[in-house]
């Protein structure tokens, strides 16, 4: 079965109780609720995350290259000053989204710079809430093509074609 670490940002935490004009009125557990949800739909397994710690981040990037298959990361603030947490990403090489609740290219300056963007997958921006769910169905999409291109490689071993299934 396919695992997905999603990873929330700094406060975060506080969804829906502040700040409801720009980041609206659901919380974090409820936007966990409903990726858990799809995840089941999709058949596959997420471990979701929240830290205001930076470090905290970087040891779970670094921790999911074992076992984990891509990555689903609101950095929130970090995203626009951590290198610490682009070069997490960029060595562990999964497969990872960016998503942000609101539009950040529509914001101050300082928040249309992404040092995650230039090592991810995809960016999702502005779509609220849904952008996780579509961060989730997006990485489904791509590692079960991905997987399905591998097993008919003729490269492939049966053994790896097995392991594909
Ligand atoms: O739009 C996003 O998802 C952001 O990643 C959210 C970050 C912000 O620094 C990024 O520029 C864009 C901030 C998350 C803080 O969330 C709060 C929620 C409620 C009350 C206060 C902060």
């Amino acid at each position: 079965m396919l695992r997905i670490l999603v990873l929330h940002g700094p406060n975060l935490n506080l969804l829906g109780t502040r700040e409801q004009s720009v980041y609206g009125p659901t919380s974090l557990d409820a936007i966990d609720s409903s990726l858990t949800k799809l995840a089941e739909e999709l058949a596959l397994e997420v471990d979701i995350r929240q830290s205001n710690n930076e470090g905290e981040l970087v040891t779970w990037i670094q921790e999911a290259r074992s076992g984990y298959d891509g990555v689903i990361i609101n950095p929130a603030a970090y995203t626009h000053t951590s290198v610490a947490i682009r070069d997490a990403l960029a060595a562990v090489a999964l497969p990872t989204v960016e998503v942000h609740l609101s539009n950040i290219h529509q914001r101050e300056a300082f928040r249309h710079q992404s040092y995650v963007a230039g090592v991810a997958l995809g960016q999702i921006s502005g779509l609220g809430p849904t952008g996780y769910l579509l961060a989730l169905r997006g990485l489904h999409d791509y590692l079960t093509s991905r997987r399905q291109k591998k097993s008919h490689s003729p490269m492939a071993s049966s053994r790896q074609k097995k392991r594909a299934r």
